[in-house]
Order: C-alpha cells, then sequence, then structure tokens
C-alpha cells in the first residue's frame, strides 16, 4: 500500500456558483475543470491548490450521498482523497485489513479517474477516496 499524494479535499456545497465565486474573491484561485459525474451524483469544481486540489461538489439530487450528506450538515468539509498508483492493490491490501469499503471496485470518477470509497466508520471519522489518476 502506498499513498502518493493528497490528490483533493472535498468540500460539500448547495450553490457551486457562489462557492466557486467565493474561492475567486477570496482566495485569489480559479477552477481547472468543472464537470457532472453523473455515477457520483455530483456536479464538481476542481480548484488547483499546490500539487493537490480543493473539490467543491454540489449534489445533482437529495438522495445522493452529497445530498444526504448536506441536509444533515449543512456545507462542509466532506472527503479527503489520496492518490495511489494502482487502486487494485489498494483496495485487495484492505479488503485482507478488513477494512470497511464502500466500494469493493473501482468506479468512475471525475477527470476519468478509478476511484473508490472507504467508509467513514472505518477510521477517525473521515470518509476517504483513494484515487488512481492516468498518465
Ligand atoms: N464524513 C464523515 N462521516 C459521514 C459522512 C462523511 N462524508 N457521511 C456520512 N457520515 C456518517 C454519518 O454521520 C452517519 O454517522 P452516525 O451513524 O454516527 O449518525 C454514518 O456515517 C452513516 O451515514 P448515513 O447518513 O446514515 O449514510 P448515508 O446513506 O448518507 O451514506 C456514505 C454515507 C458515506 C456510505 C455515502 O455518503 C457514500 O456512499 N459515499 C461515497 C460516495 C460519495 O460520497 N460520492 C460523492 C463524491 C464523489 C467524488 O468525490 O467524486
Ligand atoms: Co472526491
Amino acid at each position: 500500500m502506498k499513498l502518493l499524494n493528497l490528490d483533493h479535499v472535498a468540500i460539500a456545497v448547495a450553490d457551486l456558483d457562489e462557492a466557486v465565486a467565493g474561492y475567486r474573491r477570496q482566495y485569489g484561485v480559479e477552477p481547472l475543470s468543472r464537470e457532472v459525474v453523473e455515477e457520483q451524483g455530483v456536479e464538481e469544481a476542481m480548484i488547483p491548490v499546490g500539487g493537490s486540489f480543493v473539490q467543491l461538489l454540489r449534489p445533482l439530487s437529495d438522495e445522493s450521498p452529497v445530498g444526504r450528506f448536506l441536509a444533515k450538515n449543512g456545507p462542509g468539509l466532506h472527503h479527503v482523497a489520496y492518490a495511489v498508483p494502482s487502486i487494485d492493490d489498494a483496495l485487495a491490501h484492505l479488503k485482507a485489513e478488513g477494512v470497511r469499503l464502500i466500494d469493493q471496485s473501482p468506479r468512475t470518477g471525475g477527470r476519468g479517474a478509478r476511484i473508490a470509497f472507504v467508509h467513514p466508520k472505518e477510521l477517525a471519522g473521515t470518509l476517504i477516496e483513494l484515487v488512481e489518476l492516468h498518465e
């Protein structure tokens, strides 16, 4: 198991335009990309900060994971994502460790990356995403 980088910190918001404008005005940063990821039920804006990103997430529906989170908690930190060299190896390792996974096998996330989530009740109350980026 190896973590290459803190790929992104994800923040759930109700209004993506407002959050992007706030980051632009207050921190002088700009999204590199913005896309709808149907499979995850979100629209996301990726804002580069150094070698990592802030991922602003707007739910596409109230029944999506981010929609349920917003209804319960309001806007705020949603998950952290670590880049891994091989998501298959990472998932095999975590399964062998008996770790509670949300995704048993990788799904497709933004930027065409292969991603998988680990349950927030597993470690330190944090929803963790593993990301394998294409070269
Ligand atoms: N961070 C920390 N804890 C969280 C959490 C989060 N993001 N989301 C839920 N929890 C906690 C809840 O507070 C709850 O705790 P308690 O039982 O103590 O109250 C517990 O986990 C279960 O939560 P829930 O609301 O009953 O369950 P949900 O049906 O909302 O499911 C989860 C939670 C994590 C399984 C679901 O959000 C999920 O499958 N997430 C993975 C997919 C995802 O988040 N996709 C969007 C991002 C896409 C991207 O980054 O590209
Ligand atoms: Co993410």
